[in-house]
């Protein structure tokens, strides 16, 4: 897949690596204030010399590449597979190499081991390489507690003292994204690792409605804006012909899967009653922690639930069945057959990749949060979803920590993160034209000029930074079912927008229980109480939901359930935990 092109662009980097010592960073005071990143990296005698005169640093100034002047040294990086793929052979490799002036060593998982057995291996043996990598996918990446406990043995190095003197990338992304340094700072102040970061919008807003407009127009009904007249639109599809295939009873009216992003049933239905945060069901009412599902809201919202079951507006195979068992029936026949669903992309009950496109996906579109019988409409968010940590680690017996620091820090600059997502300029992206617009119909920065191609770029390997107007600046073509937009491309748009009319109503930052720091004992032990706590409420939440249990005669029964299941020990932990995190009001 390497074309000629790539070869042009290494030959201009060498001419441009000759004379980047005049460039861009003259400012002494990052060699300065190196001055305090000695301490507590160890033994790694070879490190951290930016405090030494500039002529007798291997380094150059913060923000100039190459990061090492006389390219000798090498990092070795431990990472998962790349499917049929080396990393080493990767496109970006060579110009990472070219660019920072630092070699790299790869040692990567085979696709039958376990990263995460390899990783453990690694810590007991002490042959550590110098980078640890688990890729970004939730399987391989470490709690917070792990992330902690590694530091306080002295596995990984905390890197707090070269985030304050000649960080580049993660300094601007702190500056940019309040919060940030915050989520990622462990109660002691330390930092063990550097996130992965995605600022797309849609991600922070999971919990959608998509309700199928066709089907509304087809019976002239308006979009509803409360439970009640959503109630009535419900009513309206089951009982007619909505998809207008001749048919009055093919038509399911609402319906969801047993599990994904934004798909709970006490979600986007629920928060009219109760605001009930996605799969945890937690919040903080000034300052203290609270669920969501013994709450009196709850019970409101689930009689609600329990009328459109009843009803039969909703699909009783929601309790069970999967995504793929929902797009397959939906794309069966000519017509849709699903009315509504809840899910965070269309993806959930739309085939959006296969040619010919059925553009089914296109009568469906995000319904912006209903107003409860009190008139309570609030969309649940969670921003910290935009920081993945427990990904990158610097080992303890790491070579040249600074190095390493530098190498992952320059990846979040805006130029290391363009080449790590998209590619290198001129080929892969261009800068914007004065006349092309972004997500935001505003004028874009750049315009993609290829995709899909393979072993191409890093992507998220080592962390990358993508700040919303990262994500949003991007030259977007404003019809998302524009012939020539593939619905994979246009979906983009379209969650974009579904996002900033939930953003309109988000619930305040301070209700927010983030992801936190605890204890190693404290984890463990609140994810055991987790693990027969969150299933029991889903089983009384489907008995509630289809008839099973009544929520006027078994609410206390349920009550007693959760309290015997650890509800108090599991809230008590959690406010442990909050009360001594940088989240605490
Ligand atoms: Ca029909």
């Amino acid at each position: 897949m390497k074309r000629k092109g790539y070869a042009a662009i290494l030959a201009a980097l060498m001419l441009a690596a000759a004379g980047c010592n005049s460039g861009t960073a003259s400012s002494s005071t990052a060699s300065q204030s190196g001055s305090t990143s000695q301490n507590s990296t160890g033994d790694n005698s070879s490190s951290s010399s930016s405090v030494a005169a500039e002529s007798d640093s291997p380094f150059n100034e913060p923000g100039t590449l190459p990061i090492v002047k006389d390219g000798t040294i090498t990092l070795s990086i431990f990472c998962p597979g790349n499917g049929e793929y080396s990393w080493a052979d990767n496109d970006q490799t060579p110009l990472v190499e070219q660019m920072t002036g630092i070699k790299l060593d790869w040692n990567i998982a085979a696709s039958s081991d376990n990263v995460r057995d390899k990783i453990s291996t690694m810590f007991a043996s002490g042959d550590m390489t110098d980078i640890i990598l688990t890729g970004v996918g939730n399987a391989n990446r470490y709690d917070k507690a792990s992330e902690a406990m590694f530091g306080a043995q002295g596995l990984i190095l905390p890197l707090e003292q070269y985030l304050d003197t000649v960080s580049v990338g993660y300094k601007a992304a702190f500056e940019k994204m309040g919060g940030m340094r915050e989520y990622i700072t462990t109660p002691d102040g330390h930092i063990y690792s550097l996130p992965n970061v995605d600022g797309s919008l849609h991600v922070q807003y999971n919990m959608k409605l998509w309700l199928n407009n066709q089907w509304l127009e087809n019976l002239n009904l308006q979009v509803p804006t409360t439970t009640q007249e959503f109630y009535e639109v419900m009513k309206a599809f089951k009982e007619q012909d909505a998809n207008g295939n001749g048919d009055p009873n093919d038509e399911i009216p609402l319906s969801t899967v047993s599990s994904g992003a934004g798909t709970q049933i006490d979600g986007f239905l629920m928060a009219p009653f109760q605001l009930t945060p996605e799969t945890n069901k937690l919040y903080v009412d000034n300052g203290t922690v609270k669920y969501a599902p013994v709450q009196d809201g709850y019970r409101e919202g689930l009689r609600y639930l329990n009328t459109l079951y009843s009803e039969g507006l909703l699909n009783p195979e929601s309790f069970t069945w999967n995504k793929d068992a929902q797009v397959n029936l939906n794309e069966a026949g000519d017509v849709a057959v699903i009315g509504a669903f809840l899910a965070q992309r269309p993806g959930y009950a739309c085939d959006l990749s296969t040619e010919p496109f059925s553009k089914k996906w296109e009568q469906y579109q995000s319904l912006a949060p209903l107003a409860g019988p009190s008139g309570q409409r609030i969309a649940a968010w969670n921003p910290y979803v935009q920081y993945q940590t427990g990904m990158t680690f610097i080992s303890s017996s790491c070579s040249n920590p600074e190095a390493a620091f530098r190498l992952i820090d320059w990846l979040a600059t805006n130029e290391g993160s363009m080449l790590s997502a998209i590619g290198v300029e001129g080929e892969d992206w261009r800068k914007a034209e004065a006349n092309e617009l972004d997500m935001d119909g505003k004028p874009a920065a750049y315009t993609t000029l290829t995709s899909g191609l393979k072993n191409h770029t890093w992507a998220q390997l080592m962390g990358l930074v993508r700040d919303p107007y990262f994500v949003t600046s991007v030259t977007t073509n404003q019809n998302p079912y524009a012939d020539d937009v593939p619905p994979l491309t246009g979906r983009g748009i379209v969650m974009y927008r579904a996002s900033q009319e939930h953003e309109k109503v988000k619930q305040d930052l301070s209700t927010i229980l983030p992801d936190m720091y605890m204890s190693e004992e404290d984890t463990a032990q609140m994810s055991l109480v987790k693990s027969t706590l969150q299933p029991s409420q889903n089983e009384w939440l489907a008995q509630f939901v289809t008839g099973s249990k009544s929520v006027d005669n078994d609410w206390d029964a349920y009550l007693a359930a959760m309290e015997s299941q650890g509800l108090s020990e599991y809230l008590e932990l959690l406010q442990k935990a909050y009360d001594v995190s940088p989240f605490k009001q």
